[in-house]
């Protein structure tokens, strides 16, 4: 892919030569006995930076919110996100196939959901033909709304009902450094408003592999098992541990160069003809648009000048910019999208 400017996700990019001499040379143990240093290093800083008592290293942000949900729940609970949730939308069903619970799903506001929604959402508790509502998770940044930042305001305002009603909260944060950047606050201001939270190391991060999930001591406690049930308990995990230490002191302020890309394409894009793009909805690193005239043909055009773009649907198209994106990439695709119309 190296000849290619890789707009499909911030998933694409690769560990730094920082990373990988951190690899080779981190400490390493046995993790299911918490006697991995490079481990124990990475759970440490990631509770600090998100202001949790806890950390647990998990495989993948999937992973992550999965066992986030089985551990705040009751089989057969219910859990209110937002409709276009990546718990929801992609992440293959596990929340009901393995945590056994339902999503109970509100059409949000660029991602933020109404507080007066979710309070109408909750069950009757004293009904005992109601599932019993246990949690509400929120995604900040929000990946499906293209990338859009919650407030703290708006996370606040849902967690006063959270805590009204003894609900438990999770943010889905896979990429809630973007969003910490994005509001001029530490991420740990954002991890407040919530009981727990994932965050991924492999998307803007750089990382290979990874992310973590925050939460009480209690919580990680009860997380840890689950992750075991999964088959997620790994031995020598400090070579995941290890990039991740790297990214967490060194990956999270370049976002800001990111952000000003996406925007810098964004206001390009907005002004082509075959293109249907809120600019309000780029405040982060994802861009997400429609083109009028198909997203296949799209996706084609660009591909043949060596610039790979996510087709999310007939007609919307995503493209993500990143680390392995310089402003002169940015650049070179808006000649090649002006050229297009
Ligand atoms: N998102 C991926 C794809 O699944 C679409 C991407 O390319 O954006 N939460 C959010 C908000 C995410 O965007 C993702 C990944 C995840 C969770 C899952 O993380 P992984 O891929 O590590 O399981």
């Amino acid at each position: 892919m190296a000849n290619f400017i890789d707009y499909r996700s911030d998933t694409v990019t690769l560990p730094t030569k920082e990373m990988l001499e951190a690899i080779m040379n981190a400490p390493l143990g046995d993790d299911v006995k918490n006697e991995d240093p490079s481990v124990n290093r990475l759970q440490e800083m990631a509770a600090a930076k998100m202001g949790k008592e806890a950390a647990l290293l998990v495989t993948s942000g999937t992973a992550g919110n999965l066992i986030a949900v089985a551990s705040h729940t009751q089989k057969g609970d219910e859990v209110i996100m937002e409709a276009n949730a990546h718990i929801f939308t992609s992440e293959a069903g596990g929340i009901a196939a393995v945590a056994n619970c339902m999503p109970h799903l509100i059409p949000g506001d660029k991602g933020a959901l109404d507080p007066d929604d979710v309070k109408k959402a909750i069950r009757d508790k004293g009904n005992e033909h109601h599932p019993r509502t246990s949690l509400i998770c929120l995604e900040n940044t929000h990946n499906g709304a293209g990338g859009t930042v919650i407030t703290i305001e708006q996370m606040k305002a849902v967690k006063e009902v959270a805590e009204e009603h003894g609900l438990k909260v999770h943010l889905d944060g896979a990429r809630i450094f973007n969003a910490a950047i994005a509001l001029g606050v530490e991420a740990k201001e954002i991890a407040a408003q919530v009981d727990s939270v994932t965050f991924c190391l492999s998307k803007g991060l750089s990382c290979p592999v990874g992310a973590v999930l925050c939460g009480t001591k209690e919580f990680i406690a009860k997380a840890r098992r689950v992750r075991k049930v999964l088959g997620g308990g790994m031995r020598q995990a400090g070579i995941i541990a290890a990039p991740g230490i790297v990214a967490l002191e060194t990956m999270i302020d370049r976002l800001a160069d990111d952000h000003a890309n996406a925007r810098l394409l964004a206001e390009a894009l907005v002004e082509l003809p075959d293109i249907d793009l809120d600019l309000s909805t780029v405040q982060t690193n994802i861009i997400r648009f429609k083109v009028k005239s198909g997203a296949a043909a799209f996706v084609d055009k660009l591909a043949a000048k060596n610039i790979l773009v996510h087709r999310v649907s007939e007609t919307a198209i995503r493209m993500v910019t990143h680390r392995h994106i310089s402003r002169d990439d940015v650049l070179y695709t808006i000649d090649v999208v002006r050229d297009l119309s």
